[in-house]
């Protein structure tokens, strides 16, 4: 319906009403991620390969869709120590150029991990002492490096088992940097460490398997508090939220979000992904992708309810570049909410609705 039948005194009113409509309707529902995330003050996040840059595409949707990203493996261990005695940060670094030409926050990742570790350091044989020296010239070297620049750092990524005990690592006790046999003090360290090199850095603990309510996520929790209660670094913990067999319990995943914020800490929702059954050409089933936006819709409807959820993230966002399909062997993919060709799944509408109707937050 248009003004141009009106009698001309009415149609400027007619017109100037159309306005106020458009511009009601483009007010009231953001179009991307990344519009309608900056209104609610949240950050928006994915996991990102420089690699990748170059392709139209991944950085046009990028750019539109996050206010925030991670690398993925850029400053890993594996990439940054290729040799004992040179840092290589070239890749971390054109993370941080494309974010900062597309004004998004940087998440760093991840400082102590017992994967991707370059072959040097278990071949070295070091004694505690060598790797506490070497562990602790890491990350002071690394977050100076990126001081300023990275807002929030993994520390330590996947450091508990499932029962909750310290996992087996170079870090805690093969040979560990000196806390073998001591449960999480070695992790204690890591975060003073970490403090010491950047200390308007927030500093997070980040694991898998415990989002929910289980021995895991209590462990963390036990953890967090206790370094709270003595005064330890700690900004942070980051729920990866890897969704396997489309199984997720939603109100598990928001209370124990309100057990981590009510010790005064943050929580991020760091590696979301949401696999599926894929066939040989690498599609899902309908009804797949439309479970698959109630679960997203489901994951971050917990996190917006609670102001102390400040971040949610995917681990990655095209269904074209994902860990999860070299992960199963080309059996389970179309986890993330673009497609192959980048084209919005049902889960992306989900996800802008959740991030629209979310509380007022500060
Ligand atoms: O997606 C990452 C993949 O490209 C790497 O090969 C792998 C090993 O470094 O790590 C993957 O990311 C992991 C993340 O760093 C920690 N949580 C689990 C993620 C998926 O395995």
């Amino acid at each position: 319906m248009g003004c141009a039948r009106a009698y001309p005194i009415l149609k400027l009113t007619c017109q100037l009403q159309l306005l106020v409509t458009f511009l009601a309707v483009t007010t009231v529902a953001p179009s991307t991620f990344r519009s309608a995330a900056d209104r609610a003050g949240l950050l928006v996040g994915t996991a990102v390969r420089p690699s990748l840059f170059s392709e139209a595409a991944y950085s046009q949707t990028l750019s539109r869709e996050f206010n925030m990203v991670e690398p993925e493996d850029a400053m890993k261990w594996w990439t940054v120590r290729q040799s004992k005695d040179a840092f290589d940060f070239r890749e971390g670094d054109e993370v941080i150029r494309f974010a900062q030409a597309h004004g998004q926050k940087v998440r760093g990742h991840c400082l102590v991990w017992d994967h991707n570790n370059p072959p040097w350091l278990a071949s070295g044989h070091f004694t505690s002492e060598e790797m506490s020296k070497l562990l602790h010239e890491h990350i002071a070297t690394v977050m100076k490096h990126y001081a300023g620049r990275v807002f929030a750092w993994d520390i330590v990524n996947e450091g508990l088992n499932e029962d909750g005990s310290a996992k087996d690592s170079p870090w805690y006790n093969q040979p560990g940097i000196g806390f073998a046999g001591k449960g999480t003090e070695y992790i204690a360290q890591t975060f003073r460490w970490a403090h010491q090199a950047d200390p308007k850095a927030l500093l997070f603990y980040n694991d898998n398997g415990g989002e929910e309510l289980n021995r895991k996520s209590d462990a963390i929790y036990a953890m967090a508090k206790d370094f709270k209660q003595r005064g330890l670094p700690i900004d942070g913990v980051g729920l990866q939220m890897h969704i396997f067999q489309l199984k997720v319990d939603p109100a598990a995943v928001a209370a124990n979000i309100a057990r981590l914020t009510a010790l005064g800490l943050q929580v991020h929702i760091t590696e979301l992904d949401v696999e599926l059954p894929i066939d040989t050409s690498g599609q899902a089933r309908p009804e797949d992708l439309a479970r698959q936006a109630e679960i997203y819709a489901a994951v971050v409807r917990a996190c917006v309810q609670n102001p102390g959820c400040t971040a949610i993230q995917t681990w990655g966002f095209t269904d074209k570049y994902s860990w999860i399909g070299s992960h199963s062997h080309g059996t389970q993919g179309a986890a993330l909410p673009f497609d192959r060709a980048y084209k919005p799944k049902p889960a992306y509408d989900a996800i802008i609705k959740e991030i629209t109707s979310a509380p007022a937050r500060q």
